[in-house]
């Protein structure tokens, strides 16, 4: 019997089959969760219903965390179909590209930090809220993604990196916050990967070639790794695990 067996997980942010909330779909699967996938826009809704098939899944339903009113209909939909939910996955960041290259203080702007904030951290919370009733009382787990740039100033990741501290500070108000009701909140930061939101930051070839370099295991890490990771922070067997950031980076953040 799988560690997730008859967990109904709904994981956001697959975009592609390199995604890293596409890693968790198959971990999660794997061990056993029944998953719901969601789709940002139109665009992306029949590749993410094939993929949702391939964890044999039909519940895949429309979400721009940007808009109150998907999240609530969202929920409305799921709703429908289970009586609960006993995890979520936010695996979903946004800032204008042109944020993400050179100077931090030359790039970032009002309109650019407000966005990041907005898509990148406080859907996480908007998420936990309308949840809440679909979540209370079941164990649940929320899990969120974050990278190494929210505590140290990385090249070119510039207001991403603000965004993602105030993710993770996010994560530690919403487990203190739902905790009384058993529901756990952590954050997997992950090393660098080759995705589509990847593509977007100046210079990402190098920081895989650095980290390849440097860090104690020698490679980078692969979106299997990290949603195996997410699916035991998911699981019963982090039963005492909350509030916190668990890398799963080969190593790479206990560098000097
Ligand atoms: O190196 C990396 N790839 C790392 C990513 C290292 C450490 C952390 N992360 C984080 C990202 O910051 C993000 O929070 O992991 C999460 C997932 O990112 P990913 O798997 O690297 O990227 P991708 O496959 O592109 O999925 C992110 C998706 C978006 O894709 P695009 O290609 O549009 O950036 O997030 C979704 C979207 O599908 N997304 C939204 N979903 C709902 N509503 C929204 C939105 N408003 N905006 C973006």
């Amino acid at each position: 019997m799988g560690f997730l067996e008859g967990k109904k997980i709904l994981i956001t942010g697959v975009a592609s089959n390199r995604s890293i909330a596409w890693g968790c779909a198959e971990a999660m699967h794997r061990a056993g969760a029944e998953i719901a996938l969601t789709y940002q826009n139109e665009k992306l809704k029949s590749r993410v219903e094939e993929m949702a098939g391939k964890c044999g899944s039909d519940l895949v339903l429309p979400l721009d965390v940007g808009s109150d009113q998907e999240i609530e209909s969202m929920f409305k939909a799921l709703a429908e179909r289970w009586d609960g939910l006993d995890a979520i996955v936010h695996s979903i960041a946004f800032a204008p590209r042109e944020q993400l290259e050179g100077d931090y203080v030359d790039a970032v702007t009002r309109e650019g930090f407000s966005a990041a904030h907005d898509i990148s951290s406080y859907s996480f919370a908007a998420l936990a809220k309308a949840s809440r009733p679909l979540m209370a009382g079941r164990n649940g787990a929320l899990v969120t993604m974050t990278y190494l740039g929210a505590v140290r100033a990385v090249p070119n990741y510039n207001v991403m990196g603000v965004a993602k501290a105030s993710l993770e500070a996010n994560m530690r108000y919403l487990a203190a916050s739902l905790g009384p009701q058993g529901t756990r909140v952590n954050a997997v930061s992950a090393g660098p990967i080759r995705t589509l939101a990847a593509a977007g930051i100046s210079d990402f070839r190098d920081m895989l070639k650095k980290v390849e370099e440097r860090t104690p295991l020698r490679r980078n890490v692969t979106i299997e790794e990290v949603g195996n990771a997410a699916a035991f922070l998911c699981s019963d067997l982090a039963s005492g695990i909350t509030g916190d950031v668990l890398y799963v980076d080969t190593g790479y953040h206990i560098l000097g």
